[in-house]
């Protein structure tokens, strides 16, 4: 029998990363899991599960692996009977931030009504009350992989499963899972109608050249050969590489580019303020870095500047701009802390995160945020930066952003 991947979380992003990756390694299938809508599951059923990767720059390269989506909503059981398949091996997330349900300080939020509902018993509608319930009934080894941009995304995947099965009484004891810590990295803006209709492939997937991928060596048993991959002890160096210097920069240039009337993140960049305080930021970024990490640093500045002038990648910064709340603790908050505050392009950041917010509730629109609405109770009642800064856990550095 084939080896098989149960992704849960198809989205554009692991149909670039991961089902990529494993179609390259050969001998492996993916099966996927929708958490919410029937949409992507449609779309690929209609097409035998194959689909286009159109990799910029490079045509279009036709994926075959995947062998099988699975809606959870309509079938929360057949999800468990595959999280507790002895022939999947390996179970990847990639949910967004916000998919884990955490509290600001990476605890599992006991308060979120999702949480409350699946540790009710009912569904589970999380990928936290999925993993818990079928792990707990699962009898072989099992290496589960956040595919997220979250800091040590594995520890804390770990965490909030380990959390919900002892607030839902679950018996944990003959589990064997491993949790890698990994970092991900490949730009993959949303699809248009514009790339559909020129490669007749209504599920069609946009993404650039570049990929890379460096995961914990923490296997429960057999992986794939996936090429180009870094298998490490130490995940952090790396992942905190790309989280603060990439996806900060991305938060930031998202937020100050949108307030400056640019629409994608090439738009933005090439504005020459905006195009130095991106480059600023990476490098104030870079300070916070492993000595090892910083000796590259200035080469991956340049990269990743490349990256973010490609004209043909369309990268909405309206996308990049979505659950700010989830992302700027640790894509600009953890530096700005490590730096004691002295590093004007992140304060720049968090004060363009708070004039969007301003922004765009006074222009009416609906902010796409978990927090969205605590957010557009603060504005309106005439609330204070300092209100909105405690959303990010960056309240006591009100002092240093808002002077
Ligand atoms: C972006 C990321 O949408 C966002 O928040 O910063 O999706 C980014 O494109 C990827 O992490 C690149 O690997």
């Amino acid at each position: 029998m084939t080896p098989r991947i149960l992704h849960i979380g198809l989205g554009n992003f692991a149909r670039a990363h991961l089902v990529d990756y494993t179609q390259d390694a050969g001998g492996w299938q993916v099966t996927g899991v929708s958490l919410r809508s029937p949409t992507v599951r449609d779309g690929l059923r209609a097409q035998g599960y194959g689909y286009g990767l159109a990799i910029q720059g490079r045509g279009v390269k036709q994926i075959d692996v995947l062998d099988d989506v699975l809606v959870a909503p309509e079938a929360p059981g057949a999800v468990l009977a595959q999280i507790a398949d002895a022939n999947v091996h390996i179970i990847s997330v990639s949910v967004t931030e916000k998919g884990y349900h955490l509290t600001p300080d990476n605890l599992l939020d006991l308060d979120d009504p999702l949480i409350a509902q699946d540790l009710a018993g009912e569904g589970p509608q999380t990928v936290i009350g999925f993993l818990a319930r079928g792990l707990a009934v699962r009898e072989t080894p099992v290496t589960v992989m956040s595919c997220d941009n979250r800091a040590n995304n594995g520890d804390v995947l770990k965490a909030a499963v380990v959390t919900f099965a002892a607030e839902a009484r679950l018996d944990m004891r003959k589990v064997q899972a491993r949790f890698p810590n990994s970092m991900v990295d490949r730009i993959t803006p949303a699809t248009t109608d514009v790339l559909r209709a020129e490669t007749g492939d209504p599920m069609v997937v946009p993404t650039e050249p570049f990929r890379e991928w460096v995961i914990e060596d923490h296997f429960a048993g057999p992986r794939p050969d996936w090429p180009d991959v870094v298998f490490t002890k130490h995940v952090a160096p790396h992942e905190m590489r790309k989280l603060r210097m990439l996806n900060g920069a991305h938060s930031m240039l998202a937020y100050a580019g949108t307030l400056a009337g640019h629409e994608f993140v090439h738009d933005a960049m090439a504005d020459a303020t905006l195009r130095a305080q991106t480059r600023a930021l990476m490098g104030e970024a870079a300070r916070t870095l492993s000595p090892e990490m910083q000796q590259i640093a200035p080469a991956y500045v340049d990269a990743l500047t490349a990256r973010f002038d490609n004209p043909h990648m369309g990268h909405s910064l309206r996308q990049i701009a979505m659950d700010g709340t989830q992302k700027l603790p640790y894509r600009i908050i953890d530096s700005l802390r490590a730096l004691g505050g002295d590093a004007p392009a992140l304060v720049a950041g968090v004060r363009a995160w708070i004039g969007f917010c301003r922004a765009e509730v006074a222009a009416g629109r609906k902010l796409q945020d978990p927090k969205a609405e605590i957010i557009m109770d603060i504005v309106t009642s005439g609330g204070s930066d300092e209100q909105l800064l405690a959303l990010i856990g960056a309240q006591n550095l009100a002092g240093v952003i808002l002077e």
